[in-house]
């Protein structure tokens, strides 16, 4: 029995499609889903606000609710709750060149209109967390914005959110690059200095993704940990990544799994559980067919809940005495044999 709770988002079971080339599978509606999240044992659903209410754009305030509510009776038929809603403001005409830090006064106004309607939509289905994932938050052509300027706009868009609603948490999920070249709030450090600068520190976090640590040559572990100093990891995305490339988001430890086991070990050391669920931010290989489109949910599942079964029987004794006298290759080995299954 694990002693974490899981979640993940409609996005994590896909059709296939990337940059060079078409779908590989069908579209699954998301009520199938639901169904199908709920019986692999995930508790939670995240969702970007047009996974909850499609065309939003062209809908009214109140209509935008309405359809929300519809989305939350679903959930409860299945005995799902919701974990956070992710304004998704990197597919929209009027975000070509980012949202809250656009050269664009009007787009700026929009992605603000998006991140009010994300709250209320995140209001009727339960939960109290914003995560923004910054994707075109940064530059394509360096030249093209003030990275003081940009940082700034971004601390008065949270601001305004933390205004709008004295109950709302927002949560950066920093990544350095991709879709942009340079972004301006890449790592877990960055999130820590803009929270610091906001009107209320204590409701603005972290949403630790492993891939994106990788991708900013960082190891996710210590990037969780340096979140948990602060109290500031409202929630992780678990996957996994192979160097510093594209965005992976593989299945959980599949590329590095001492990496996945220490990220085990200090959510389990802090008792993370009680704080927070674990977000699975995984995907399908493309190769994959239309009745393994759960799979890698599946094996993620399955590879964090077996690490974590080693995690709670890390012999800490044994552990702490190698430490004391700084034995760190009688320390790694036993890790590894414990990962091995040798111990
Ligand atoms: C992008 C990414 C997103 C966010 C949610 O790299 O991880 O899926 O997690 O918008
Ligand atoms: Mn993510």
């Amino acid at each position: 029995m694990s002693k974490f709770k899981f979640t993940v988002g409609p996005w994590n079971v896909h059709t296939g499609a990337d940059s060079y080339g078409p779908e590989t599978r069908k579209a699954i509606d998301l009520e199938t889903k639901f169904a199908r999240f709920a019986e692999l044992g995930f508790s939670a659903v995240q969702f970007h606000d047009d996974d909850a209410v499609p065309n939003m754009n062209n809908l009214t305030e109140e209509e935008i609710k309405a359809e929300a509510r519809k989305v939350k009776a679903m959930l409860d038929k299945y005995g799902l709750a919701a974990e956070f809603v992710a304004p998704r403001l990197w597919m929209d005409p009027h975000t070509t060149d980012g949202g809250f830090t656009s050269t664009s006064e009007k787009d700026r106004e929009f992605a603000m209109w998006r991140a009010y309607r994300s709250i209320d939509i995140a209001r009727e289905l339960g939960c109290d967390l914003i995560v923004l994932w910054l994707a075109r938050e940064g530059t394509l052509c360096a030249e093209s914005k003030s990275p003081v300027t940009a940082t700034r706009q971004l601390v008065e868009a949270i601001n305004n959110m933390l205004r709008y609603d004295d109950r709302i948490r927002v949560c950066i999920e920093p990544k350095p690059n991709e879709p942009i070249d340079r972004s301006f709030c890449g790592t877990v450090g960055h999130v820590m200095g803009v929270s610091a600068a906001t009107i209320d520190p204590k409701r603005v976090g972290a949403n630790l993704e492993s891939a994106h640590a990788v991708l900013a040559g960082l190891d996710p572990a210590n990037e969780i940990g340096f979140a948990l100093a602060f109290d500031k990891l409202f929630t992780v995305h678990l996957n996994d990544q192979n160097g510093i490339r594209y965005d992976q988001d593989k299945s959980f430890g599949v590329e590095n799994l001492r990496q996945a086991f220490n990220q085990i070990k200090v959510l389990w050391e802090n008792r993370y559980w009680e704080k927070g669920y674990v977000g699975l931010d995984v995907k399908a290989m493309r190769t994959t067919s239309d009745e393994d489109s759960y799979e890698h949910l599946k094996n993620s599942l399955e590879i964090f809940k077996a690490l974590e079964e080693k995690v709670a029987r890390y012999d800490y004794d044994y552990a702490n005495k190698l430490i004391a006298e700084r034995k760190f290759e009688q320390l790694e080995m036993y890790t590894l044999n414990l990962i091995m299954g040798l111990k």
